[in-house]
């Protein structure tokens, strides 16, 4: 088993993660499992049905993150040192439910930093290319800028890193972050995001070679595969905290396209492919608030992050999995 020591001494022993049955949780988990014990690595999910692996390979329980209480006795039951803290509503669903949005984003966290504080826990908790907003420098965004969102779901983010900052400040919790681009990923689905259609459009291109797109042609954002997502995470959770200037939250990012670019990469591998746009108005407004391009040299200098997948490679490997995954039913 691998150890490391953090700001605090932390050693990654017992690892909890919220939303453990979402985009991210499900192959986050999954990875921590193998690097660190299946039995050392707690998922905690709420709304969704966990994956058959997920549920079967290590402890699982239900938590709803609100819930302080219940979230304490779990870290109690299980000695628990790290958190990842990935339970979140997604950006088009807080705009169908600003309230909700906001309990359960800022609620949640609140609970999960207030426990850290007082079990000694690190935190990681994941940030977003929506804590930015139209007066933010959309191309090679800096680390350090004006963030003003639109979005219930970017606020909260920006308000996540302001908290995480104060909980590390103020009472020593060794918290850190990642603002991730557009997550595309082949095993669990995404819910209710602004850049969930570049994992829809695989499924679509497999099955029907046709898709609808909700996002105009030429709407470019920062993009990641799910492996660099996951190695990402560990990554900054294992160095040493005294290497770390920024903390919450890093820019990181792995390519960067827009729609029309993502069709035409997809049509190398199958040349039938056809794209069509349906704009979904509130996604396009909140895709046109986002950066295009972000600067992630900080990552870079400060943890040594460096992407795997760019988009011919991410593209081949999301069409084989997504046909072998369709052609089993
Ligand atoms: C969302 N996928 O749309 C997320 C994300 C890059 C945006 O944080 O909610």
């Amino acid at each position: 088993m691998i150890c490391f020591r953090s700001v605090k001494g932390h050693k990654m022993k017992k690892i909890l993660v919220t939303g453990a049955t979402g985009q991210i949780g499900s192959e986050l988990t999954m990875a921590l499992r193998d690097q660190f014990g299946a039995d050392n690595v707690v998922a905690a999910g709420h709304s969704r049905q966990p994956l058959p692996n997920l549920q079967q390979s290590g402890p699982y329980c239900q938590l709803d993150v609100r819930d302080s209480s219940a979230l304490r006795q779990l870290v109690e039951d299980y000695q628990i040192d790290t958190i990842f803290h990935l339970a979140s509503l997604l950006s088009a669903v807080a705009e169908e439910k600003p309230q909700q949005a906001w309990d359960i984003n800022m609620n949640g966290l609140l609970n999960v930093l207030e426990t850290a504080r007082l079990h000694d826990c690190a935190v990681f908790f994941p940030s977003s290319i929506g804590a930015f907003g139209a007066g933010t420098p959309a191309i090679d965004t800096p680390q350090d800028t004006i963030q003003r969102p639109s979005t219930l779901y970017g606020i909260t983010k920006v308000a996540g890193e302001l908290l995480c900052d104060y909980y590390h400040q103020r009472f020593g919790v060794d918290t850190r972050g990642l603002r991730y681009p557009g997550l595309i990923s082949n095993i669990a689905l995404p819910g209710g995001g602004t850049t969930d259609y570049a994992v829809d459009i695989f499924y679509q291109a497999v099955k029907n070679g046709h898709y609808d797109c909700f996002l105009g042609a030429d709407t470019q954002l920062d993009m990641m595969y799910m492996p660099d997502a996951i190695d990402a995470a560990i990554q900054l959770m294992k160095t040493d905290g005294h290497k770390l200037h920024h903390r919450n939250a890093f820019n990181i990012t792995a390519m960067s396209f827009t729609p029309r670019q993502l069709a035409a990469e997809i049509q190398k591998h199958l040349p039938g492919f056809t794209l069509a746009y349906r704009i979904d108005p509130v996604r396009q407004t909140i895709a046109d608030s986002w950066p295009r391009h972000m600067d992630d040299s900080a990552a870079r200098a400060e943890w040594g992050w460096q992407p795997r997948f760019n988009l011919s490679k991410m593209v081949g490997d999301m069409l084989d999995k997504i046909a072998l995954k369709l052609s089993k039913g």
